[in-house]
């Protein structure tokens, strides 16, 4: 027979159950339910799949093809697409607070480097032409371009779009990986465009083992955007940055290829194709927390003014989670996010994979999980982490 004591016990356990079983069975958010386990992005004439953006409210995911962007709704019908240029269109990311998709826009040959500001909510056909439907309005990156333009060895003569050269400052490239997020250093206040660098992969060179990332705040970019005339590209852009910064993770070969912020872990995740320098662990993933305060300190490998010393720049330290590699203190993950990565809330995220051959191009999303696993960080998502995600 139960005491009194353990009687009160009983009913509290009891109580605290049903509490936990409430809690456990709480209704997801409406717009949760609604995100595809996976989705085909269709197969196209273009180049691979190179970004992704999600908007999670509207139901729409968009994919860019390099020179044609996909628009598809939630239940995985085709709403329409953009096509008519002949540059490099690489991540993107949607800003809710404008309804437009952000992506970067290289034309190398031309040594011009944009953002593309898109008007996604008027897309509802296919085959939409950039130019004539005035969707596509571009803000040139002048900082971009003088890095990539950077005569290094002084002999004058520029070497263009190859990385056999010590010319291009860090190694860039051009630009690719694009988010909106705090300023590094915060969780909380204005959102900022946040542009990654392309870096050549060259092992003969120390100065590109840096990746760069360029802050942006777009505020009044609505006086540098103009109409998109690939015949006459125009030069109109902010002369300065809101911020510049290295994260030291060894050369990738292209750089970021995709960037997101993610709100749940306030983190920046960077996705990369593998580095060659033996000397480094050439991790597929990196991550930046956002709290961690950029620090003005000596980026290895770049020579300083005149050739002397180091040159100094702010540093942004990689988040201590995920694999560690002794030798160089780097931390990153073993994880695919080269073509498509985008956090889309309470732990979960879309991560994209190509597919097919020149011409013949398929992209195809698939829902995961973080698990935070060093080995294996993201699971396939499920419908019961749609009904009761794990992270709040
Ligand atoms: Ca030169
Ligand atoms: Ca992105």
């Amino acid at each position: 027979m139960k005491t009194p004591r353990s009687r009160l016990l009983f009913l509290v356990s009891i109580i605290g159950g049903l509490a936990a079983a409430v809690l456990a069975a709480a209704p997801a958010p409406a717009s949760l339910a609604r995100l595809p386990l996976e989705q085909n992005g269709g197969t196209w004439p273009t180049s691979h799949v190179q970004g992704i953006a999600v908007d999670v409210q509207g139901g729409f995911i968009y994919y860019s093809f390099t020179t044609l962007l996909a628009k598809y709704d939630f239940d995985g019908k085709l709403v329409g697409t953009l096509v008519g240029w002949a540059g490099h269109l690489g991540d993107l990311d949607f800003n809710p607070r404008d309804g437009r998709v952000y992506g970067s826009l290289e034309y190398k040959k031309n040594q011009a480097f944009y953002i593309a500001a898109i008007d996604v909510s008027r897309i509802d056909r296919v085959g939409l032409d950039a130019a004539q439907s005035g969707l596509f309005r571009t803000v040139y990156l002048p900082e971009v371009v003088n890095d990539y333009t950077a005569d290094l060895n002084g002999d004058g003569v520029f070497d263009g779009d190859t990385a056999k050269t010590v010319d291009h400052r860090y190694g860039c490239s051009g630009i690719d990986g694009v988010s909106f997020g705090p300023a590094f250093g915060h969780t909380d206040g204005p959102r900022l465009l946040t542009v990654a660098y392309g870096i050549y992969a060259n092992l003969t060179r120390t100065d590109n083992d840096h990746q760069v990332l360029l802050q942006y705040d777009i505020t009044d970019w609505g006086r540098y955007e103009r109409p998109f005339v690939e015949s006459t590209p125009h030069h109109s852009g902010p002369a300065t940055v809101h911020g510049k910064y290295f994260v030291r993770t060894g050369n990738t070969t292209f750089g970021v290829q995709n960037l997101a912020y993610d709100e749940s872990q306030q983190r920046w995740f960077l996705g990369v194709y593998k580095g060659t320098k033996q000397s480094f662990p050439n991790y597929l993933m990196f991550a930046v927390d956002a709290r961690t305060s950029p620090s003005l300190g000596d980026l290895v490998g770049v020579p300083g003014p005149g050739g002397k010393g180091t040159e100094a720049g702010r540093l942004l330290a990689l988040a201590a989670d995920g694999l560690a590699d002794p030798a160089t203190g780097i931390r990153g993950w073993n994880q695919k996010a080269d073509v498509g990565i985008q956090p889309v809330g309470h732990g979960l995220f879309y991560l994209a994979a190509s597919s097919g051959t020149k011409g013949e191009q398929s992209g195809k999303v698939t829902l995961h999980r973080w698990t935070g696993t060093p080995e294996v960080p993201f699971a396939p998502a499920t419908t019961a982490d749609l009904k009761r995600p794990t992270t709040p």
